[in-house]
């Protein structure tokens, strides 16, 4: 539905706002006067799609959850909806991120971690926090019961409680839960099926949405896209996700996602690495994969760094290669179309790439971090959106 024409009736929804600042922002950036009037107004803007508040206004008039987006689940591209959509009211949300605080009043944000981080634990609880939400956050391995994740085991070992009671306990405390829980390695078809996050969504009862699960880590990629968004010149830009070294075996999850996102985007996108470590067919999707680092660095516009471990049987889980001229340094950059360097962090320098490279002008990782606040904001806002 399109309420958001220039032909949409003024003032005769008869609806109070619950929240008069943001009335008045939404009726001021209008033009509409205020003086006499008894509810809110669609915002009279052209456009493809309503904004936030016309999507209230929109469930309000109808009274029907049909009407509005409510997000159940986060976990891959498609569940944002409109891409280019989101991605611009998430641009309009960063100019103004406190105007939703009333949105979470009284409700509690629960973020699981079963592995280490730094900006998704921070960046997702600034963002409930914009939103006015309690924050609650549990690390599996510091304090809690280990949690058995096999159903059928007979609990006889270290772990005292199954993850099938816990899941729904974590959800009786909160309305939205975030799931950290990173690929193992041991089952590839354990870590492809989800799991971990497919047992919260079955069995939480709440909106449940990726913090990393085990292929894909979409806030990273939502906060990716926006911020190649910001920083483009050209109107489709070429993006290159290149493989670099790493001592450690990591999963999939960033470069699947990268892909995801990048495939339903307006860019012109290539991926590069050794023989040996193509990703999975569900995400690559047919995008062009280049073997030749150099070639595919030529004229890009922007170069997304990031290691991965073997995916293709029989080496899931392997390092297959540290060849260091992979690193990305000045000699690749020097290709490019003058190209930013991207990556999600934490990244080892020097490994993944030269000291110069990061600290060069054209190094866009810390705004790439900072707008992991952002893209956690408009999916939790879409979670308790009336
Ligand atoms: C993780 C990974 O590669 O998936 C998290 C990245 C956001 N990185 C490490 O474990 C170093
Ligand atoms: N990029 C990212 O997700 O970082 P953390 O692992 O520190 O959360």
């Amino acid at each position: 539905m399109n309420i958001c024409t220039k032909n949409s009736p003024l003032g005769d929804l008869g609806v109070e706002s619950k929240n008069s600042s943001l009335t008045n922002n939404h009726l001021q950036k209008q033009k509409v006067p205020l003086g006499g009037f008894r509810g809110l107004v669609p915002c009279l803007e052209l456009r493809e799609t309503p904004c936030f508040l016309c999507e209230t206004l929109c469930y309000l008039k109808n009274n029907s959850k049909k009407s509005i987006f409510k997000m159940k689940q986060y976990t891959n591209v498609k569940d944002l909806g409109n891409l280019q959509q989101a991605v611009r009211e998430a641009l309009e949300m960063k100019q103004n991120r406190f105007a939703y605080k009333h949105l979470g009043e009284n409700k509690t944000l629960l973020m699981v971690f079963f592995n280490s981080s730094l900006r998704t634990r921070l960046s997702t609880q600034k963002a409930g926090m914009n939103l006015g939400m309690n924050t609650i956050v549990l690390d599996i391995n510091q304090g809690a019961w280990k949690l058995e994740t096999e159903r059928g085991v007979i609990m006889d070992g270290e772990k005292p409680e199954h993850i099938l009671e816990a899941i729904p306990v974590m959800g009786a405390y909160c309305d939205v839960i975030g799931v950290r829980a990173f690929a193992q390695f041991e089952d590839k078809a354990y870590d492809y099926n989800e799991t971990i996050i497919n047992q919260f969504i079955e069995y939480s009862g709440k909106p449940v949405f990726s913090m990393e699960a085990a292929t894909g880590h979409p806030l990273q990629a939502f906060a990716d896209l926006i911020t190649i968004e910001e920083y483009k010149k050209q109107e489709r830009p070429k993006v290159v996700l290149t493989w670099a070294p790493h001592p450690r075996a990591l999963p999939q999850a960033v470069p699947n996602s990268f892909a995801d996102f990048m495939n339903e985007a307006d860019v012109d996108f290539v991926i590069t690495h050794p023989e040996g470590y193509e990703l999975a067919d569900e995400f690559v999707r047919g995008a062009k994969v280049e073997y030749d680092q150099m070639k595919a660095f030529e004229d890009a516009d922007f170069i997304y760094a990031k290691n991965w471990a073997a995916y293709q049987n029989p080496n899931y889980g392997k390092i297959l290669s540290t060849d260091r001229n992979w690193t990305v340094s000045a000699r690749q950059m020097a290709v490019t179309n003058d190209a930013h360097f991207m990556h999600c962090l934490p990244v080892r320098r020097n490994m993944i790439v030269t000291d110069d490279v990061i600290e060069s002008p054209q190094s866009i990782v810390i705004p790439q971090a900072a707008n992991r606040e952002i893209s956690a904001q408009w999916v939790i806002k879409k979670m308790i959106s009336l």
